[in-house]
């Protein structure tokens, strides 16, 4: 009796557990574009492109290679809109009786899958450099589980990087090289683009009649929706921008939205790339003398450290995470994250190319966006939601960790000893967007002062019981106790003028 063996779109690689489990002679495989995954969220037109375009040029690709594939397309007359109506539809179909998964990388979908009628197995997903058991292994018993340590046992564990039992270079982390301001000029011309075929040419038509009115510009569309393409991609990154990356990895400029990083983050998380092969290939950059250390580093740590980390916590943690809010932060999502007209150029500049490109890199996402989603107390849910829907990369394994624990301290401090905020100087210092600016970033108060100056003092006075003794705050507090007393008044006063205004949907 032949298996269905499920191929999600975030599952794409040819050495999927449940594919390596099959039997290309007898089983089936299963893929479906299915109304339920595609509206969850209401995702970015150009992520669900990229889904459907990729699940498709992979079908043909597993049909290349002799297998049976009963792809269903999101239009078909029968399509009954769910994963498990699909696998009960091609069960009735073939007359299967047992169904062989992938762990799906969500709860929503995990759970799903356990409750069919039918026979499923959730095999491990063994893409990741890391198990679920390998971290629950280093997690447990730990006070304090920060990702620094994690990584280090990675790097011994995978041999990245390792001079013998040493770290390359002597050093774990060459952080402190790679926080250099904005460049007058980037000599990097961003990622590869693809011209849409024929496949890319018809989901295209599909997601405008479909999803046409959601949030996200969908045409120029130009990722790369197959292994190959994914490939170049990767390569065109290693030997013309990975140089740089370590430098300018937390700099920011208004009119160059990828600097010099990889953009790959989709293509890995739906299969089309390994973590393995990208660490090889940066590696090897390092060791051919074409990459500096701290690039390299810098960029190994984000795949084999923070991504698995990331990964882990969300497993570890439970179904329960996006709904955290150790901070009761209650405030609705400001207009302004859907493109409503600010001032601010800094957050009308990131959310432009979040509605344009569907990305926005990583300082971004948590120095911007986050950081003024996390002075004004908006609700951690709804920012949580925010993410998961604009960006191309976003699935809840990686998009909640990054967003409910690393940018909106909402768990309480699992991922982050302390909250990611800044005032106005420091997206001032790492970027070029305050020079053009309605609002002046050295002014603390008063006409023109920069909200992200008034929303710290606030944020720092509103939340002083739970941070006050943090040692890492303590200078900022000290700093706020020296300030004079009336200062302090009016910052209060002109933030809750703001704030204010903010949720009265004034533009501000
Ligand atoms: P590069 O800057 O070139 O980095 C290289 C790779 O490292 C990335 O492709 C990614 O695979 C990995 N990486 C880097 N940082 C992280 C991290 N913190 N967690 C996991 N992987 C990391 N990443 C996602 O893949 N999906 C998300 O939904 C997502 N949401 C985020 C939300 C917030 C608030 C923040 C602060 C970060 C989020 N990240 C997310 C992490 C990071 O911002 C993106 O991985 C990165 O911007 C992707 O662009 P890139 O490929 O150009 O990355
Ligand atoms: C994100 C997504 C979308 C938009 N559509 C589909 C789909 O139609 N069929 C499918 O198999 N997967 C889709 N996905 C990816 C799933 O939502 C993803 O597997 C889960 O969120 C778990 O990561
Ligand atoms: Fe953003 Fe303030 Fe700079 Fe304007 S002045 S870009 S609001 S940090």
């Amino acid at each position: 009796m032949s298996r269905l063996i499920l191929v999600l779109g975030d599952q794409l690689s040819e050495d999927l557990s449940a594919l390596q489990e099959a039997d290309k002679d007898g089983d089936v495989v299963v893929m479906a574009e299915v109304a339920d995954e595609a509206s969850y969220v209401q995702h970015h037109p150009k992520k669900i492109a990229l889904i459907f375009a990729a699940m498709r040029k992979f079908a043909a690709r597993l049909r290349n290679d002799g297998w049976d594939v009963r792809y269903s397309e999101l239009d078909d007359s029968d399509n009954t809109g769910s994963i498990p109506g699909e696998l009960l539809r091609r069960a009735d179909e073939t007359g299967a009786t047992e169904v062989i998964a992938t762990q799906p990388g969500e709860f929503r979908l995990i759970g799903l899958l356990d409750e069919m009628g039918l026979k499923v197995t959730q095999l491990p997903d063994t893409r990741f450099l890391c198990s679920l058991e390998r971290f629950e292994d280093w997690a447990k018993g730990r006070k304090s589980l920060r990702m620094e340590y994690f990584y280090r046992e990675m790097r011994r564990e995978h041999g990245y990087l390792m001079d013998g039992d040493d770290p390359e270079g002597g050093q774990w982390n060459y952080d402190q090289e790679n926080r250099k301001p904005a460049p007058d000029e980037i000599d990097f011309g961003g990622p590869m683009q693809f011209t849409p075929d024929e496949t890319v040419e018809e989901v295209l038509d599909l997601v405008e009649a479909r999803f046409g009115n959601s949030f996200g510009t969908l045409r120029p569309f130009w990722y790369a929706t197959d292994q190959g393409q994914a490939r170049r991609a990767l390569t065109h990154f290693v030997k013309h921008a990975l140089p740089r990356f370590g430098d300018y990895q937390d700099a920011m400029m208004g009119e160059e939205r990828f600097l010099y990083h990889s953009v790959i983050s989709a293509y890995l998380n739906i299969g089309l790339l390994s973590a393995r092969e990208i660490c090889d290939a940066v590696e090897a950059a390092y060791r051919a003398g074409d990459a500096p250390l701290n690039a390299t580093e810098g960029y190994i740590r984000q795949v084999l450290g923070w991504r698995e980390y990331m990964r882990g916590i969300y497993f570890r943690e439970g179904p329960d995470y996006p709904r955290r809010n150790a901070l009761n932060h209650q405030r609705a999502l400001p207009p302004l994250y859907w493109g409503a007209e600010t001032k601010m150029r800094c957050l009308s500049k990131a959310v432009e190319q979040t509605r344009d490109e569907a990305y926005a890199h990583h300082i971004q996402r948590l120095m911007v966006t986050g950081n003024f989603a996390l002075l004004a107390g908006v609700t951690p849910h709804e920012v949580h939601e925010w993410y998961l829907r604009v960006y191309i990369d976003a699935f809840e394994w990686v998009e909640a960790p990054n967003v409910v624990g690393m940018s909106q301290f909402a768990d309480g401090g699992i991922i982050a000893s302390k909250p990611y905020v800044s005032s106005g100087s420091y997206i001032d210092r790492m970027s070029d967007y305050c020079a053009e600016c309605h609002y002046s970033v050295k002014t603390k108060t008063g006409e023109g002062a920069c909200p992200f100056n008034l929303l710290y003092w606030a944020f720092m006075d509103r939340h002083r019981d739970r941070f006050e003794k943090n040692p890492r705050m303590a200078q900022m507090y000290a700093t706020w106790e020296r300030m004079d007393a009336d200062k302090r008044k009016t910052i209060l006063s002109e933030a809750e003028t703001f704030l204010g205004k903010l949720s009265g949907g004034e533009t501000v």
